[in-house]
């Protein structure tokens, strides 16, 4: 069966990375005592720079660096958003521990909470409490994919998101329409604009006494919307390119700004690609509510991809237009990123029954 196939050669992938992972894990091993589990003095990490750490610490920013004994390069043990304990040696500030992470959002499933397991793995910002994932109209335009790869990390890394549809003031139906699907899966999205100053302040009711985070791809806004929240000019903002309608790349790192009491927003740079290789792909599902049925399908271990449509429920579910065919789209290319399968003679398939 075609679906046992996929699973044998996911399995081998899986092997390869595994002592991948191994090897990147002996080079950032750290010392035991470095991870506290709680303090009741600490920074917060602003930005990391190479061996350069900003951390804003007694209400202002301080530059720190990391304890000599770890020897390692700051930018890979440490990232924006985490907790450390500073000391104060002969006027220069040094990281002395590091108190444990919550909810890492990374490019890739990891658990990304124990510091030795980070290694090379794409860790964005630590201690997240809600994820805006901001997509807009026009440039870019609005592709429901990406919406979707970034619901699943976000799900796998247990942050709550909510979705931000910016650039509102050029909206026609195909986004509402596109939106539409995410209201039904009762996510919440709001729609704002920086040009026309709409909903930012609703945006502020949702991130309102928490650390934030905004992802999307580059050109959104991300930044305009920070400098909205801000209610300054101290970020430069950049112009999508009108060649490619692609966003340019303006923010390079990460960086953590505080916009109100305890209430911060961490701008992120473009993500082009989330790894979504390291999923298991029985798990996929869990991450579409909307495949609820899937007890309903002829065999258990079904994936919704290369079985028979007679025996699949799920995507019977898609030919009677239960199940959005956008989102069911957005299954197969990640099933099909994670087992290296085609999958437009799935759609093909799928379209002939409609
Ligand atoms: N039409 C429109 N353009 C916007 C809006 N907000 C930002 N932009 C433009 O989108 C481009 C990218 O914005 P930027 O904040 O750098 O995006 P980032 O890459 O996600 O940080 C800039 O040219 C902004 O002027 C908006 O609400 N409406
Ligand atoms: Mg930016
Ligand atoms: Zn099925």
């Amino acid at each position: 069966m075609a679906h046992y196939n996929s699973y044998e050669s996911f399995k081998t992938k899986k092997s390869i990375k595994k002592k991948e992972q191994a090897k990147n894990k002996s080079l950032v091993k750290t010392k035991d005592d470095f991870v506290v589990s709680k303090s009741s003095n600490y920074g917060i990490v602003l930005e990391v720079k190479y061996n350069d750490i900003f951390v804003i610490y007694d209400n202002e920013v301080v530059k720190a660096t990391l304890r000599k004994d770890l020897n390692k390069i700051a930018n890979q043990v440490l990232f924006v958003g985490d907790k450390v304990e500073l000391i104060k040696d002969d006027d220069k500030y040094i990281v002395k521990h590091l108190i444990k992470r919550n909810r890492v959002l990374s490019r890739t499933k990891k658990d990304s909470t124990k510091l030795d397991d980070i290694g090379k793995s794409g860790v964005i910002a630590t201690n997240i409490d809600i994820a805006i994932i901001v997509v807009s109209c026009k440039a870019p335009p609005l592709h429901p994919k990406f919406i979707d790869r970034y619901l699943m990390i976000l799900q796998n890394s247990n942050i709550p998101a909510i979705i931000c549809l910016n650039k509102c003031d050029l909206k026609t139906l195909e986004e509402e329409k596109i939106l539409d699907i995410y209201r039904k899966l009762n996510i919440v999205v709001i729609e704002t604009s920086t040009y026309k100053m709409l909903g930012i302040d609703e945006l502020k009711k949702y991130l309102k006494g928490k650390q934030a985070i905004f992802v999307g791809n580059s050109g959104v806004g991300k930044s305009s919307l920070t400098n909205a929240l801000l209610s300054d000019d101290s970020i430069k903002t950049g112009n999508v390119s009108d060649k490619s309608k692609r966003g340019r790349h303006t923010t390079t790192s990460s960086k953590y700004y505080l916009w109100d009491n305890n209430s911060s927003i961490i701008d992120t740079p473009g993500i082009r690609s989330l790894d979504v290789s390291n999923f298991n792909p029985i798990e996929i599902q869990q991450y579409f509510p909307e495949f609820k049925n899937s007890n309903k399908c002829k065999y258990s271990d079904c994936l919704h991809f290369h079985e028979p449509i007679n025996s699949c429920f799920i995507k019977q579910e898609v030919i009677n237009g239960y199940i959005n065919i956008n989102r069911y789209i957005s299954y197969l290319r990640i099933m099909s990123d994670i087992l290296n399968e085609e999958y437009i003679d799935i759609l093909n398939e799928i379209s002939k029954e409609d």
